[in-house]
């Protein structure tokens, strides 16, 4: 009887963690590589049974640059960024959004702390902030 409340209480409890595990972001932080070119790195955690996918990057603030979800694709030696329309996340793991892969291009001049929106296929909304790195960035 014992053992089946303790299960009882346990699939509670995981139900509950399920329902309530939401994405977010962590270790952010942006690099300018041009006056008006940066790129926003970060780790997205998918914490939920299910696939999540990035459908959307919005600069919140400041207002004087826009973003585009990019992917870096090596190929020899050549380097290339292509845009691309999502970026899905499994269940129960993390993308690192980071110079060789995907990213997030910054078109236009900012500083200081910088606001994002990340729009998911879901409908919902990942607000989170990033400040400025002074991460060495070579692109050839
Ligand atoms: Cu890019």
């Amino acid at each position: 009887m014992k053992l089946y409340i303790a299960l009882a209480i346990t699939a509670v409890v995981l139900l509950a963690y399920l329902t309530l595990a939401k994405p977010y972001v962590k270790d952010s932080t942006y690099v300018m590589t041009a006056p008006d070119v940066g790129m926003v790195f970060f780790t997205f955690v998918n914490p939920t049974p299910f696939t999540k996918c990035i459908i959307n990057a919005e600069l919140e603030k400041p207002r004087t640059a826009v973003l585009e979800i990019h992917k870096t694709i090596v190929n020899g030696t050549l380097v290339a960024m292509v845009p691309v329309d999502e970026v899905c996340v499994s269940p129960f793991s993390s993308l690192s959004f980071k110079h060789f892969t995907y990213h997030l291009m910054i078109y236009g001049t900012v500083e200081g702390t910088i606001k994002i929106k990340l729009k998911l296929n879901d409908g919902e909304e990942i607000h989170f902030a990033a400040d400025s790195s002074t991460l060495e960035i070579h692109i050839h």
